[in-house]
């Protein structure tokens, strides 16, 4: 039996955020605007990931196991994606991360090497600790949907926010966009966030850009950037897998979307999802695995809704992925392995990436230098619409580093991300 959900609780939770969203007050917003990085010495406080350990009862009848395996190479870790393993620790010789128990007979068919497996259940008692009270800091969808809005009434004539789209659950996909008055088209920059829904640090480094650029409008340098560049943010992509992954109060390492497959599993990898030499290396047609890249490319509503929003806005220069964690900093080909055939992009590919890494300390490579993975956002963008579109691999150690990981990986990032902004006028003053 694969992981079984729960919709009718899922479509719960969601008419319940959405109702509250519309009766929020100016007060309520202010309070929770307030929440997240208020006080940055309180968070440098806040536990680390070894800290209130606890195991999350329903992970009992999770069948993934998290698994150590042999290998040598980016090639055989993308044969290991194309069997389903959802990849999560890339160290010398081997990597680590889940796959169902049902899996596990087909890697040794294959010859694969396993060195060490324990059940989801006993990975998590030794890792898992509560969203709340640990994790407060941390913006579920209804806190970020509230922080946004507070954002908006804060900043009049600056900030605005709309639906890109809806989630497959419904929920609205969030884009707060950073403009000054006038009509010529700007170029423009794209964040976005939490493709994968257990990497709720990829949000809050959204948040704390968009809170960073308003709380510093008139800072000389990002005043600059605010009246010659468009700015959207969309830090919650996957919000229904973000809600599904907290929604017991316990983490349930969950990667995709809540797509309910044909065949009854749940979820399809956004990341796999994109028209960028769909569903070939690094991806799996099979639903139930973590790397599963849906039944087309496009089937999935939040990929549908971020391709026509990058597709109506030709002004889009750059694009920023945040994914967690590695500490890496990477740029296309994710799907293919070999370097940007041309010269002049990958000259700005590569400037860009090290700038932003001096700010960051990530290591800077290409995509697939991690392992080949096709459909992804990045490869998309810059073959769809040339954009200069990066993953960021946060830091943190885990997909769950606690509150205490935030300020960090926040204020690295956005000086990662404002040096993006330098360049987003004209990337390719970089190649001359
Ligand atoms: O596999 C992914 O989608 C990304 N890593 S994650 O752990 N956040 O899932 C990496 C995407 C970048 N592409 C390649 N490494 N090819
Ligand atoms: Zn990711």
């Amino acid at each position: 039996m694969r992981k079984i959900i729960l919709p009718a609780l899922f479509l719960g939770l969601c008419a319940y955020n959405l109702s509250a969203a519309e009766t929020r007050t100016p007060a309520a917003l202010d309070q929770l605007r307030e929440q997240p990085a208020a006080d940055p010495q309180a968070l440098a406080e806040l536990p680390g990931p070894e800290a209130g350990i606890a195991a999350a009862e329903d992970l009992k009848t999770d069948d993934r196991y998290w698994i150590t395996v042999l290998a040598s190479d980016k090639n055989v870790r993308t044969r290991l994606l194309e069997l389903g393993m959802d990849i999560v620790e890339v160290k010398a010789g081997k990597v680590s991360g889940f796959l169902p128990k049902s899996d596990l007979p087909v890697l040794a068919e294959k010859g694969f090497k396993l060195e060490s497996k324990q059940t989801i259940y006993e990975y998590a008692k030794k890792h898992l600790k509560d969203f709340p009270p640990a994790d407060s800091a941390y913006h579920n969808y209804k806190e970020t949907t509230a922080l946004l809005n507070g954002f908006v009434s804060a900043n009049p004539g600056l900030a605005s926010l709309s639906s890109i789209g809806k989630t497959i659950e419904g929920r609205d996909i969030w884009c707060l966009r950073i403009v000054s008055s006038g009509k010529a088209a700007k170029p423009a920059a794209l964040y976005v966030a939490n493709h994968h829904a257990r990497e709720h640090l990829s949000n809050e480094v959204a948040l704390g850009l968009a809170e960073h650029l308003l709380t510093n409008k008139t800072d000389p340098e990002i005043k600059k950037y605010l009246d010659t560049l468009d700015i959207y943010i969309i830090p919650m992509l996957n919000a229904d897998g973000a809600e599904y992954d907290i929604s017991t109060g316990k983490y349930k390492w969950q990667r995709k979307n809540m797509r309910v497959n044909a065949d009854k599993t749940i979820g399809v990898d956004l990341n796999r999802n994109y028209d960028a030499r769909w569903c070939k290396a690094g991806s799996s047609h099979s639903p139930y695995s973590e790397t599963y890249c849906g039944t087309a490319a496009f089937s999935e509503p939040e990929t549908l809704a971020l391709k026509k929003f990058i597709e109506a806005r030709k002004n889009i220069k750059t694009l920023m992925s945040y994914h967690s964690y590695s500490d890496l900093l990477l740029y296309p080909w994710a799907g293919l392995d070999t370097p940007l055939e041309n010269a002049k992009d990958r000259k700005v590919f590569e400037t860009m990436a090290a700038a932003m890494v001096s700010y960051t300390g990530y290591t800077p490579q290409q995509s697939s230098d991690l392992y080949v993975a096709t459909g992804d956002t990045t490869d998309w963008a810059y073959m769809t619409a040339g954009i200069f579109a990066f993953t960021t691999e946060l830091e943190g150690g885990t997909f769950y580093p606690g509150a205490g990981a935030i300020k960090k990986a926040v204020t690295n990032n956005v000086k990662a991300a404002v040096y993006m902004l330098s360049v987003t006028d004209d990337p390719y003053k970089l190649a001359q």
